[in-house]
């Protein structure tokens, strides 16, 4: 009976499927995760009982072969999309995409109105000050999670690709004041 119940024990360990490990950094320590730096990230403060929000970054590649950000998923919302927008005869709408791809040692800045990841079915508000955890989902099956704070505009310091702005201003003035940080960009709030 002994000999039987460590059979049976043994049977059980050994046919047990070897664990994945895609999210192990390999000796080269080269994964996706790895290899992305995430930067200026933010998380839009919604008042009680708004239902989705957003979260934006730069997401830099350090690493020569292109990497693909593929998923998300966060405590405080239901799901968790990748969205980017598309002009729809003239009307901006949000679309779910699959990854947002980042070729080697380039970037791909997310920012309200254009790409985004979306917050779905909040279980909470969003207040200026906290922090929301993000974990975010690579094509090789690598992860990488961060503390995204809550703020109602961009940090200071983020660039503006395509923005028409002087370069040689650092910080975009126009961007300071006089306008309600909640009236631009209010298509991530809702659902379409
Ligand atoms: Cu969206």
């Amino acid at each position: 009976m002994r000999i039987l119940s460590c059979l049976l024990l043994w049977s059980a360990c050994t046919t047990t499927p070897g664990s994945p490990a895609p999210a192990e950094p390999n000796a080269q320590g080269t994964n996706e995760a790895s290899a992305l730096r995430i930067d200026g990230a933010w998380a839009r403060a919604v008042p009680p009982g708004t239902p989705n929000s957003a979260i934006f970054f730069t997401a830099h590649n350090e690493g020569s072969s292109q990497i693909a950000l593929t998923a998300g998923a966060s405590p405080v919302a239901k799901s968790v999309e990748l969205h980017t927008h598309v002009d729809d005869e003239g009307v901006m709408r949000m679309r779910k995409v699959e990854r947002f791809a980042v070729d080697g040692h380039d970037h791909h800045h997310l920012k309200p109105g254009g790409d985004h990841i979306m917050l779905i079915g909040l279980s909470q508000p969003l207040v200026e000050g906290a922090s929301v955890p993000l974990s975010l989902s690579l094509a090789d099956g690598s992860e990488t999670t961060l503390d995204v704070p809550v703020r109602t505009r961009p940090p200071e310091g983020g660039h503006h690709h395509g923005s028409g702005a002087d370069p040689s201003h650092g910080a975009d003035p126009s961007h300071e004041g006089g306008h309600d940080p909640k009236g631009e960009d209010h298509g991530e709030a809702a659902l379409e």
